[in-house]
């Protein structure tokens, strides 16, 4: 019996407050309105992301579900959606891609002005919510939500995928690779027989790292504290690693003296610290290095850099989802990964069914995991 038009009632994982585990309980997820999409998750993803908001660093309104790198089938469409269409495989986009507004429009912008990345509100854009829990209102995560088995999103934020491919492996592309490759490739725009230094080796690090060695870097050092992350990332293109804690002095002045006092041509912080970030930009080259910010600061942090860090010439800069423009992109690194053109593989450490979704996250807290994904 078609569930169009419907109530449905179904298993999410929602947080009622920060520092609290993910309880797993029925929810209604409304009908999607007009130019929205109700999409039934198959897999989903774990991103330090999502652990910001369970640690507190990253505030947002609560109760929330939480979730953002996923793939799904769409079970129905509101009014007016014409890009996707019921059973079209899919993934959700945590930066939307409307296609109208000026960063969509500016061949250099990906940041869509529908995007709900850093303001958190959490509501669909008439100020409702699709989601409730015994009558209470559930808030989403960054225009997607993907904890639950029914969420329900904008047009803007889906992109429609090739059908054959694997969920478990593609939700990748909805956030942590797409994030790390575009870094490198979008963002620094790494050139052939470049050094590199990548501060962080989780999902979107080792994705960053994928990154370099694609765009042809003759050097990418590996940095970390976790040295049991070392054999992937060499694994997936590192040339060398280096954990700041086997030294006395700065990670910056190390990398400084593996590259001749030269520094790195390119650094990238995958972290979400701002000493590392202050770190990752020193380590580069003082005239032309650049230094890309991905990982996501604590709200309301503040960092300090010296002016004279950058007169000299250094570029900082960060990135949301790799400056991929999302529903543009999304499907075109599908086909690639179905072509063979990277492998997602050695990001993939562990896969549990979506109610182990707790064991999931504390492998990523106690450093055991790259990326855990959720099969529903
Ligand atoms: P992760 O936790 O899997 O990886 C982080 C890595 O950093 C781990 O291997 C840690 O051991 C290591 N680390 C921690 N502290 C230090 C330190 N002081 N020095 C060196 N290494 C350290 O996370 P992830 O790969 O899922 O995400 C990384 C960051 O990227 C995180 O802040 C996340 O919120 C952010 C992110 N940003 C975007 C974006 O669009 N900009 C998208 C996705 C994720
Ligand atoms: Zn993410
Ligand atoms: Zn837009």
């Amino acid at each position: 019996m078609s569930t169009a038009g419907k109530v449905i009632k179904c298993k999410a994982a929602v947080i009622w407050e920060p520092k609290t585990p993910f309880s797993i309980v029925e929810i209604e997820v409304a009908p999607p309105k007009a130019h929205e999409v109700r999409i039934k998750i198959l897999a989903s993803g774990v991103c330090r992301s999502d652990d910001h908001i369970l640690s507190g660093e990253l505030k947002v309104n609560f109760p929330i579900i939480l979730g953002h790198e996923a793939v799904g089938v769409v079970e129905s469409v509101g009014e007016g959606v014409t890009s996707v269409e019921p059973g079209d495989k899919v993934i959700p986009l945590f930066v939307p891609q409307c296609g109208e507004c000026s960063p969509c429009i500016h061949p250099k912008g990906n940041l869509c002005k529908l995007n709900d990345f850093g303001t958190f509100f959490g509501l669909m854009s008439d100020g409702t919510s699709r989601f409730s829990c015994k009558g209470e209102l559930v808030h989403n995560f960054v225009s997607t939500s993907t904890f639950t088995e029914y969420t329900v999103v904008h047009e803007s934020s889906v992109a429609k995928i090739d059908a054959a491919a694997p969920p478990e492996k593609v939700c990748l592309i909805g956030c942590g690779f797409s994030t790390g490759y575009g870094a490198a490739i979008n963002s620094a725009k790494v050139e052939p027989g470049s050094t590199c230094a990548v501060f962080g080796l989780g999902g979107v690090g080792l994705s960053a790292v994928m990154g370099c060695k694609a765009a042809g870097a003759s050097r990418i050092i590996g940095v970390d504290i976790n040295k049991d992350k070392f054999p992937k990332a060499k694994e997936v293109g590192a040339t060398e690693c280096v954990n700041p804690l086997d030294f006395e002095k700065p990670i910056n002045e190390v990398l400084i003296d593996m590259t001749e006092g030269d520094g790195v041509d390119y650094s990238f912080e995958v972290i979400g610290r701002t000493d590392t970030m202050i770190a990752a930009l020193t380590s580069c080259n003082m005239n032309y290095g650049t230094s890309v910010m991905v990982g996501a600061a604590p709200t309301k942090s503040e960092m300090t850099v010296p002016p004279g860090l950058i007169i000299t010439g250094r570029t900082l800069k960060g990135t949301v989802f790799g400056g991929w423009k999302s529903k543009d992109s999304v499907p075109r690194l599908v086909s690639d990964f179905m072509q063979k053109k990277f492998t997602l593989d050695p990001l993939i450490t562990h896969t549990m069914p979506f109610d182990k979704i707790n064991e999931g996250f504390e492998l990523l807290q106690t450093g055991k995991s790259i990326r855990s994904v959720l099969i529903f």
